[in-house]
């Protein structure tokens, strides 16, 4: 195994939380003769943070921390970047490749509980139940009127492994499936009842929207939300914060142009601001892969690739 001027190998666990779903995936890492080096806020890493933390190790296990160019720069001895989780927009490519990092993700892990997470927040902002839930808290007997997620419209923006599970997860609730991608697979959509469909017509014509693509910029800006998206619609992003301009989300739900929303994922995590005044959404902590069985699959493949790239062979 390749390793640090000590002679062990240091790998650097910058992503926010590991070890959480059982302490094998640590383990294994220790029992190849790994140095660790913890993340030490047990939070997001901001990039001066991670700038730190990665600057002698020989391969990083990382959450969605800016692994930036600087950053990678100031890490003279990186050899693998292995994501825990499948988005890599959080990786500077072009710098990875110019400085000869490689890059590893976990791409199927996650599938399942994201796509249990998006379900939930739709069934969840149909019917209020957090909102009644934090009335009942505050002593109060309310009893808000929702609506049913079958035989609705629903919009899946991203159509990969994520979005392809939600189709599957909503198909009992005989919902009328719109999609947009960029790399449209006719055959699959035709196949599973999905009608394909640009971007702004999904937006005008479906009572859910859901969005499971991993970066690439915003696109639900403020004239998504004010204009083309069907008055009343929910909006479900356990995506990328940055997808959503989400100070016109929060316009759209506080005038009621937007009727509900649940969000997972901020352009800023941790989130502090306004979305959290408004009782029509509900908010969580970038969770979606926050799933026992899924966690441990990511951790586990996550030291299987910083291993294999160190030479370390299978964890
Ligand atoms: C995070 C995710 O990676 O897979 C992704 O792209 O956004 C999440 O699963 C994960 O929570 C960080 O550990």
């Amino acid at each position: 195994m390749s390793s640090s001027a000590e002679g062990r190998p240091r790998v650097a666990l910058s992503v926010s939380s590991f070890g959480a779903a059982g302490p094998e995936p640590l383990e294994a890492l220790r029992a190849a003769g790994v140095e660790v080096l913890e993340n030490p806020h047990g939070r997001k890493l901001k990039e001066d943070e991670v700038a730190e933390l990665v600057r002698d190790a020989d391969g990083v296990i990382a959450g969605t921390e800016p692994l930036t160019a600087g950053v990678l720069e100031g890490a003279g001895r990186l050899k693998v970047i292995s994501r825990v989780g499948v988005g890599i927009d959080n990786v500077d490519l072009a710098a990875a490749e110019r400085l000869d990092i490689a890059v590893r993700n976990t791409p199927d892990a996650v599938t399942d509980a994201a796509a249990e997470l998006a379900l939930g927040g739709m069934l969840a902002v149909l019917r209020h139940l957090h909102h009644m839930d934090a009335e009942l808290r505050a002593g109060r007997w309310t009893r808000t009127m929702g609506t049913l997620l079958r035989g609705k419209t629903v919009g899946i923006v991203g159509l990969g492994r994520i979005g392809r599970r939600v189709a599957a997860l909503l198909a009992p609730f005989e919902p009328v499936l719109l999609a947009h991608d960029v790399q449209p697979e006719d055959s699959w959509a035709a196949e599973h009842g999905v009608t394909l469909l640009s971007l702004e017509r999904l937006l005008a014509e479906s009572d859910v929207v859901t969005l499971h693509v991993s970066g690439g910029g915003q696109i639900i800006g403020r004239t998504e939300l004010m204009e083309t998206m069907k008055e009343g619609a929910v909006l479900v992003n356990a995506a990328r914060g940055g997808l959503v301009d989400e100070s016109a989300l929060h316009d759209a739900l506080a005038s009621g142009r937007i009727g509900g929303a649940h969000v997972d994922v901020f352009a800023d995590e941790p989130y502090e601001g306004p979305l959290a005044e408004l009782s029509n959404v509900l908010l969580t902590p970038h969770a979606g892969s926050y799933a026992r069985e899924a966690r441990a699959m990511m951790e586990e493949e996550a030291v299987r690739n910083v291993l294999e790239h160190l030479g370390g062979g299978s964890a």
